[in-house]
């Protein structure tokens, strides 16, 4: 076992005169100590932190020494992405005008997440393992910017921040500051797939991205507040889901820091032997590191990741060789240290490392308190940047060879900006699905059918690249077709009674829609495609996560490196006006609305009134990239339309005059019927029928509309029409009556808003009072 002694042998090899005693600080007698039982800083009444038994490996001293150096390195730019505006590698005394005027970030994750992620370097390095890093807590933005700015990758998409002592004040500067780059793990930093804004989705995403990608290992760090998340807590059994002979793995570790936003965390107080059972049961193998020591911890996690390493591909190479045969379990690690970790432990007698003190900005008020001031220069101090950075500012070489090279630089794995890796699905002719209509009316059909059959080929010609994601509800929609072509997936035991399940399967059915959403968005964000299917109500479950992905798009447009996704296609065909067996309980239309409020360039919104509209829109939609696309059309037995060519020609404009059911000779009407979706179009339909049938010489026009955007104006959506086209359907002045199953307001927007006559939630009904658009009742 290296002593003490000869760890600083080797960092004083390294150059440095004025070493630290330890590798970080010299312990001061503090009133508080780390209590690694339960993740938290404690009063320490007198005791002195006991020291733990020193690992002897696996890292050797030299390596220990380097790694720990790197840590350093990462810990202080978080440090300056926070506080700094000037003076970023301390050349002369920190003055209050080189602070930020405003503080902003999360110190408390990122020295956690340095530490994992330096770790996950010298994995990768040792195995050339392809490993992928997701960081839950989102808001450790710092972390994942330090990191990828240390291994090269930041400087190759942001060439602004070189790797010099400018680059470093740019960094700085630009963190969290109007203009530059956001808190988060947002798309400006190349190693992230992942936002982690808001809490919960982190495992969902990791193993979306694992699935179908037999040599990836995606590491996901879990805070313990997001842990207590209904979604994470719900997400554990995506295990279930995992094939090992075809899937590639997901390593959770769970980091216990203690601490939330201002309170302790469920799980940081947990004993182990509670959280071990917790876990085992859920299939998981749990390993744990913990303690504030760091020598202690470099090498307790080391080893843990060796161990986890070699366990994950035991489980593949096995099931590989021999087929799959059961649910193995897959080792996951438990990472106990302090929140802050390294800053100072007190100040002004108030604990601050170990604790929720540490969440944001650990001293507040350095600008305006020079106590707080020299205590933050103190604390950057202690990381030494003059052995980390050289006289340029660049990251020493040394340490700067401790990451991986090009595409295993986790910055740099096209997994992480899957457009690098998306390949176009291969997708049969839509048309040969197509319906037989003889006339419009004249047929009876379940409009999902035949979207089945398409999907059902599409499942077939793209054996690795191409999932659907349901909350149980693929027979129910009437897509069960595919199941000729592929399984349920199912890890667990099955009985002869069972229906398609098969651990091969590729039709991810799990009741819950933040798996659904979340598995789906992993998989496309990591460069594939897919879709997944709800009733209308229930996937308002997930609105808020649909937000987030949209907003993941919208960023994605302004950093031209990252790649083009397919589209997330939501399929809603349980809609809220035909849930016959349920009722009032299964009635919600919301989702379409909240999507709506999104940006217009990443929303599409389609209302396929029939079977043959909704091969159509769905071939559009699986071809189309960086969208978010829902498309709403039920299940049930409903009168049939267009044929083919008429399906393509009305889905091709977004909206068209239906001519047999309009009798206005292409003149004037008296009034416009339109409608969107396929329920209020039978009803549209209908009101035409019986309006030409009792109002002797009425002129009645019917519109459908099956792309909801083009009513818009061309500037607020591309799909937008121009008031020309608009006035060629809807007329320039005779009454419009649009039958619409969602919430007015939807469409009340898109024409000019007039006092309301009359409305319901079935039908919007509207004059036209004011130019240039359409009045509304
Ligand atoms: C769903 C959600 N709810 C609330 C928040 C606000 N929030 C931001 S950070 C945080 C605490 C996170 O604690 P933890 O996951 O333990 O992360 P860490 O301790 O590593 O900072 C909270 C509640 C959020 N981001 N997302
Ligand atoms: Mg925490």
């Amino acid at each position: 076992m290296p002593t003490k002694e000869q760890t600083l042998e080797v960092d004083q090899a390294s150059g440095s005169k004025s070493r630290p005693k330890n590798l970080d600080r010299t312990p001061k007698p503090s009133k508080f100590i780390f209590d690694a039982a339960l993740s938290t800083a404690v009063a320490a009444n007198g005791q002195r932190p006991t020291k733990a038994p020193q690992p002897d490996g696996p890292l050797t001293p030299e390596m220990l020494g380097k790694m720990n150096r790197y840590w350093r390195a990462a810990n202080y730019l978080c440090i300056g992405q926070i506080y700094l505006f000037e003076n970023p590698l301390l050349r002369e005394p920190l003055k209050a005008e080189q602070i930020k005027p405003r503080l902003l970030g999360h110190w408390g994750t990122s020295p956690g997440q340095n530490l994992i992620y330096i770790h996950l370097n010298r994995l990768i390095k040792k195995h050339d393992a392809n490993i992928i890093y997701i960081a839950g807590p989102g808001h450790g933005g710092p972390s994942l910017n330090a990191n990828s700015y240390l291994e090269g990758t930041y400087t190759e998409v942001h060439q602004e921040i070189t790797p010099d002592e400018n680059g470093l004040r740019l960094l700085f500067r630009k963190f969290s500051t109007p203009g530059g780059v956001p808190s988060h793990c947002g798309p400006h930093v190349p190693n992230s797939m992942h936002e982690g804004g808001e809490l919960g989705y982190s495992m969902v995403h990791a193993f979306g991205a694992a699935f179908d990608n037999p040599n990836l290992i995606v590491a996901c760090i879990i805070g313990d507040g997001e842990s207590e998340t209904c979604p994470l807590e719900g997400s554990w059994k995506s295990v279930n889901f995992l094939n090992p002979v075809r899937d590639g793995a997901v390593l959770p570790i769970l980091h216990l820091n203690g601490y939330k936003i201002s309170g302790p965390t469920v799980q940081g107080r947990t004993s182990d032997e509670d959280l071990k059972a917790l876990y085992t049961g859920r299939g998981y193998k749990p390993y744990f590191v913990e303690g504030d020591d760091p020598e202690v911890v470099h090498q307790l996690l080391a080893g843990t990741l060796d161990d986890c390493y070699a366990e994950i591909r035991t489980i593949q190479q096995e099931a590989r060789q021999s087929g799959f045969k059961k649910q193995p379990i897959w080792p996951m690690i438990v990472l106990r240290t302090p929140k802050g970790w390294t800053c100072p432990k007190e100040v002004d007698g108030i604990p601050i490392e170990g604790t929720f003190r540490a969440h944001q900005v650990p001293l507040a008020t350095v600008r305006e308190n020079p106590k707080h001031l020299k205590i933050l220069e103190a604390w950057m101090r202690s990381y030494k940047p003059e052995e980390l950075f050289d006289q340029k500012g660049r990251f020493i070489a040394e340490l700067a060879e401790l990451a991986p090279t090009g595409d295993r630089r986790m910055g740099g794995n096209p997994h992480v900006n899957g457009g690098r890796l998306l390949t176009a699905l291969d997708i049969p002719d839509f048309t040969s699905y197509a319906l037989d209509i003889p006339g419009p009316g004249q047929v009876v059909a379940e409009a999902p059918r035949k979207l089945g059959d398409f999907f059902r080929d599409i499942f077939k010609l793209n054996p690795t690249n191409f999932r659907m994601f349901c909350p149980d509800e693929t027979d129910s929609n009437r897509l069960n077709s595919v199941l000729e072509a592929t399984k349920r997936c199912f890890m667990a035991e099955t009985v002869s009674i069972d229906d398609e399940l098969s651990p091969d399967g590729r039709v991810m059915e799990v009741l819950s829609e933040h798996c659904c959403q979340g598995w789906l968005e992993g998989y496309l964000l990591t460069g594939r495609h897919g879709m997944w299917s709800s009733y209308e109500a229930f996937a308002q479950v997930v609105d808020s996560m649909l937000t987030q992905h949209a907003k993941w798009l919208e960023q994605c447009r302004d950093f031209p490196w990252r790649r083009p996704l397919a589209s997330l296609n939501v399929l809603l065909t349980s809609h809220a006006w035909r849930n016959d067996h349920n009722g009032f309980s299964h009635q919600a239309t919301g989702f379409v609305d909240n999507a709506l409020a999104r940006r217009s360039e990443t929303i599409r919104v389609y209302y396929p009134p029939d079977s043959n509209c909704l091969l159509s829109v769905f071939d559009h939609c699986l071809r189309s990239r960086n969208y978010v696309n829902i498309v709403t059309c039920g299940k049930q037995p409903q009168l049939q339309w267009l044929n083919m060519d008429e399906a393509l020609e009305h889905c091709s404009r977004g909206a068209s005059i239906w001519k047999f059911a309009t009798n206005d000779g292409g003149g004037e009407p008296d009034v416009v019927l339109a409608c969107a979706g396929d329920v209020p179009t039978i009803e549209t339909c209908a009101t035409a029928w019986l309006l030409q049938k009792y109002v002797p010489g009425i002129k009645v026009r019917v519109v459908n509309v099956v792309d909801l955007s083009i009513l818009m104006s061309p500037d607020d959506h591309p799909h937008g029409m121009d008031n020309m086209s608009f006035d060629a359907l809807f007329t320039k002045d005779a009454p419009v009556i649009f039958a619409f199953h969602n919430n007015r307001w939807l469409i009340h927007t898109w024409f000019t808003v007039a006092p309301m006559k009359a409305a319901s939630m079935c039908a919007a009904i509207w004059i036209r009072a004011r130019p240039p658009r359409r009045s509304i009742w």
